[in-house]
């Protein structure tokens, strides 16, 4: 393996340690009639990313480098859901109530599912998280350290919330952090523009961005 070709400076593969994380590419974030488009959002500019999200988990898994996914979800119970999270931003439905895909962004439901041309095949870690951050009530941080995982490739959505909230997370217990570019998407080009030049900011100071050519070249 290869340095990448990445932003601000090459991303130096650590061999055995680099993971690729695909975050939250749920029917929930992408479909008509899910927690997304409850929200009032766009969600059309999701699905345009799935054939990039996809070539990049084919390259990860043809080099025998783990994906790991993560779900945002809630148990049907609610229990995990703060009344806080619940009430946020007055959605059309909010999370918990019946949509036309099941019951929005509960665990178990099809509106909930990963998009199935991402989907994780067997073998893979599947985090379902009930935050924005996939550290923050899951089990994500011991699968990271059993797999002996230093080096983080993110992919999914949305740019600026779960996916920036996620690669901070892991910046700072000290996973060195690469963005796909093509690969992640926000419902506001601006935001994701503003995430890319704020993780790469500062000499990296959250992380490194790529394109999704320039990792697959490099882990191939
Ligand atoms: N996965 C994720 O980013 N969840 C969100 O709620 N994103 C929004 O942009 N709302």
């Amino acid at each position: 393996m290869i340095a990448i070709k990445a932003e601000p400076f090459p991303f130096t593969v650590k061999p055995g340690a680099l993971a690729l994380i695909v975050i939250d590419m749920q029917r929930d974030f992408a479909e008509p009639g899910g927690f997304g488009a409850c929200l009032g959002n766009d969600v059309s500019r999701v699905a345009k990313i799935v054939p990039d999200v996809k070539r990049l988990i084919e390259g990860f898994r043809a080099a025998g480098l783990p994906v790991i996914h993560t779900m945002e979800c809630h148990r049907p119970d609610l229990s995990d859901l703060p009344p806080a999270k619940r009430d946020r931003g007055n959605p059309s439905l909010r999370i918990g109530d019946e949509g036309p895909m099941g019951r929005i962004l509960i665990s178990g439901e099809p509106g909930t599912a990963i998009l199935p041309e991402v989907a994780p095949i067997d073998g893979e870690v599947v985090i379902e998280k009930p935050g924005k951050g996939a550290f923050y009530a899951t089990e994500l941080a011991d699968v990271l350290k059993k797999g002996a995982i230093q080096q983080l490739v993110f992919a999914g959505v949305t740019t600026e919330v779960c996916v920036q909230t996620t690669m901070r997370e892991a910046n700072d217990r000290g996973y060195e952090c690469l963005l796909a570019e093509e690969a992640t998407e926000s419902y506001f080009p601006e935001f994701k523009a503003a995430a890319m030049a704020m993780i790469r900011a500062q000499g990296a100071v959250v992380g490194w961005t790529a394109h999704v050519d320039d990792i697959l070249e490099s882990i191939a």
